[in-house]
């Protein structure tokens, strides 16, 4: 096939006008059909062998004054995170160092915020210097983001902004009451304007219905452009959270959620994100053939935990899986 004809293709590949009806036809139609679709379309966009890896540290644990029903760190659960102040530059230097010799690629730092405040905002501009002079890449998620702070950020050199929008908008107000869906749109916008790499997806498995993870699919992909980073977090079940006891996902549901996302954001790193501690192989090997081609590598998320390097290294190994240099 001539370039011509491929740029072309991949043209009508990168749409922006998606329908929830439309997206939930796509997500429902027999796996193996899914399957193939997803399959073919990220051969086009990427080596389908290899794999990104980002490395998360929580740098700012516990004690958030916001409601999110799935999340341990907020201030309003009796969970077993307590809040703690935020890390020290040696901490975060060292945590990085680390991450860059296990062989991840990015460095993403979280902080259990509603949105950063200046001397803590001050604190983060070094963190995202230092971890670049490294020759790392950059995200940081911290809450919502004003303008000014967007500028700043990117003049630190930041990389990525991950904030996602977590669920559909209609879905919205049964997880979070103390900031609204417009909220982190905008936060979005701010971040894309500012040149800033944009990281968001959302979490499955809360309760929501499948037109919910249509329905924020289509946000995603009929955002101006579409996000670089899609991570997709099937909820971690927290003791002491509104969410704990809700009702396990059908294992499938993930994996054709990812391989929606794939179909709908061709060129984005779809991310395996929270929830791998409870799959197993057989699980995660249909994930990455559905099209996700980034992981959260590290023993711990924020606060929960996540597979050991060793283990994933093996799933790698057996998969024929290289990790993005
Ligand atoms: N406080 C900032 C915010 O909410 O934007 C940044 C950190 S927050 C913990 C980042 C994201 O982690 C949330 O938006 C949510 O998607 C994800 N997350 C938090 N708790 C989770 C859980 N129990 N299971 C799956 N994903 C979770
Ligand atoms: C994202 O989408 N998932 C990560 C990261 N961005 C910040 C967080 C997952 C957190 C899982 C629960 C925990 O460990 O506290
Ligand atoms: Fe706070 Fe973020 Fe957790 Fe919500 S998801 S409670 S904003 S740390």
């Amino acid at each position: 096939m001539s370039n011509c004809v491929q740029v072309l293709e991949k043209n009508k590949e990168i749409r922006h006008d998606w329908q929830t009806q439309e997206v939930l036809s796509l997500m429902t139609q027999p796996l193996n059909d899914l399957l193939f679709q997803a399959q073919s379309i990220h051969r086009k966009y990427f080596d389908a062998n290899t794999v990104q890896l980002s490395t998360l540290l929580n740098i700012k644990r516990g004690g958030c004054p916001e409601d999110c029903a799935y999340c341990p760190q907020s201030a309003r659960y009796k969970t077993v995170v307590k809040g703690e102040p935020i890390l020290s530059l040696d901490e975060i230097r060292n945590a990085a160092e680390n991450a860059k010799r296990e062989g991840a690629t990015r460095f993403c730092m979280g902080a259990a915020w509603r949105s950063p405040k200046e001397r803590d905002f001050k604190l983060v501009l070094d963190m995202v210097k230092e971890v670049k002079a490294m020759g790392m890449e950059t995200c940081v998620t911290m809450g919502m983001l004003n303008e000014d702070q967007t500028f700043r950020l990117k003049q630190a050199g930041l990389d990525f902004y991950n904030h996602n929008l977590d669920c559909s908008e209609s879905f919205y107000e049964t997880i979070i009451s103390t900031r609204d869906y417009r909220d982190r749109l905008e936060t979005l916008a701010r971040v894309r304007k500012a040149g800033i790499n944009v990281c968001s997806g959302g979490i499955i498995g809360m309760g929501e219905g499948k037109s919910d993870r249509a329905e924020m699919l289509c946000t995603l992909a009929n955002l101006e452009k579409h996000p670089e980073s899609v991570p997709i977090n099937l909820l971690v079940k927290v003791k002491g959270t509104p969410l704990a006891d809700v009702e396990d996902l059908d294992p499938f549901d993930m994996v054709r959620m990812i391989a929606t996302a794939r179909i709908m954001m061709p060129a984005a790193y779809v991310r395996l994100s929270a929830g791998r501690s409870g799959m197993n192989d057989e699980h995660q090997a249909l994930c990455f053939m559905a099209g996700a081609n980034s992981i959260f590598y590290g023993e711990e998320l924020l606060t929960t935990d996540n597979p050991a390097l060793e283990k994933d290294r093996l799933l790698f190994d057996r998969l024929g899986i290289n990790a993005l240099q």
